[in-house]
């Protein structure tokens, strides 16, 4: 019980840097003696001190004897921004380490706990582990496959519609809905979304329904036609915009985009469609992009789930019934759901799945 109480504390401090530390974990530590909290910590930056170094920091000499909590295991290689937290753990007299996950980056996996463990130092690892896990989902997802965790996003009716007409806009969900979409685009690296959607919706794709920091944001405009008066391309951070095309396209228009400061990336046809899936996933890990959030429309919607594409799908359905109009999955698809999680926001469900395995 007082193991689960301080991982959910690790797990409290540790989201604290929600959408601030990516490519790397989210993590947060605490020193505990006698039962009396002595410090706390999280790694609050990419490329800043580790959550465990923190906290031992702030503890300073009050470090010897302590329990280290931390939701992942510490890190023991040396080939990287900070110093190993293994050898800080054993220089300060720490008794016994408690951990949730052990950390899948092939440069550590239980490295860390068997250095520990050498050192004389009780390790308890496994408290909360699924929770644990679901945290750093994109992390795990990222340092073993090198390519960004993709979630599909639908606002639908009940009857699966995405738009009541063809071309237009609908309002589907309400306010408490959108702020939850906000949440997701904060703690997601880059968001993606079909060129129809641009034109149509003139989207602006970035935080501001809660205080947060904009993701990059990425349209699929294969034939390069997309007007240049829409929001996305007038941004106040144009170089958060980039825009996937595919190959001998307007070059003039190209100059255009980039001299606004938006990005523009030429990629090669995949059969069918006119910019591989696999060569946007591929290219984004390069890019250390480790979470993609697929905001629409049905077209782009459809191409990430019958190509197997995603590893999420998040449903917001409103109790609304046009019975004409968009269906926001334009194929059948072979992927087996299972639902992860169901919460009520204001009038509307918000519905995780996630895949069979
Ligand atoms: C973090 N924060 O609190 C812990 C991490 O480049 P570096 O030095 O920041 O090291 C990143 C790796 O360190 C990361 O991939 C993970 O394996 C390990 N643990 N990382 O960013 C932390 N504890
Ligand atoms: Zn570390």
């Amino acid at each position: 019980m007082e193991h689960e109480k301080y991982m959910r504390r690790c797990f409290e401090l540790a989201r604290r840097a929600t959408g601030l530390v990516s490519p790397n974990p989210l993590v947060g530590s605490l020193l505990v003696k006698d039962g009396n909290l002595i410090s706390e910590g999280w790694h609050r930056e990419f490329g800043s001190p580790h959550a465990e170094a923190e906290a031992l920091n702030q503890a300073g000499a009050e470090s010897a004897g302590c329990d280290l909590y931390c939701n992942l295991e510490p890190c023991s290689h040396t080939n990287k921004k900070t110093p190993p937290c293994v050898p800080h753990i054993i220089g300060s007299g720490i008794k016994r380490v408690v951990i949730s996950n052990r950390d899948p980056n092939p440069d550590v996996n239980g490295e860390g706990i068997l250095k520990l463990r050498e050192a004389g130092i009780e390790v308890i690892e496994g408290i909360l582990e699924d929770e644990g896990r679901e945290l750093n989902k994109f992390f795990f997802h990222f340092i073993t496959k090198r390519t960004p965790y993709v979630t599909v996003k639908i606002a639908q009716t009940l009857d699966g519609k995405i738009t009541s007409c063809e071309g237009k806009q609908t309002r589907i969900t309400g306010v408490d809905a959108l702020r939850d979409v906000h949440k997701l685009r904060n703690s997601y690296d880059a968001v993606l979304v079909g060129s129809k959607t641009v034109s149509i919706d003139d989207p602006q794709l970035n935080v501001r329904r809660i205080n947060g920091r904009n993701p990059i944001r990425i349209v699929l405009d294969c034939e390069l036609n997309l007007p240049l008066d829409r929001k996305i391309f007038n941004s106040r951070d144009p170089e958060k915009t980039w825009v996937f095309t595919g190959k001998n396209n307007d070059a003039e228009r190209i100059e255009k985009l980039k001299a606004s400061g938006v990005r523009v990336f030429e990629f090669d046809s995949d059969g069918a469609n006119c910019i591989g899936i696999c060569h946007i996933l591929k290219f984004l890990g390069e890019q250390n992009i480790a979470s993609l959030l697929i905001e629409g429309g049905a077209g782009t919607f459809t191409k990430f789930l019958s190509a197997n594409q995603f590893d999420e799908l998040i449903v917001y359905h409103a109790p609304l019934f046009f019975a004409r109009g968009v269906t926001a999955i334009l194929e059948p698809f072979e992927t087996v759901l299972k639902p992860w999680s169901v919460r009520i926001l204001g009038k509307d469900t918000k519905t995780v799945f996630k895949k069979e395995n």
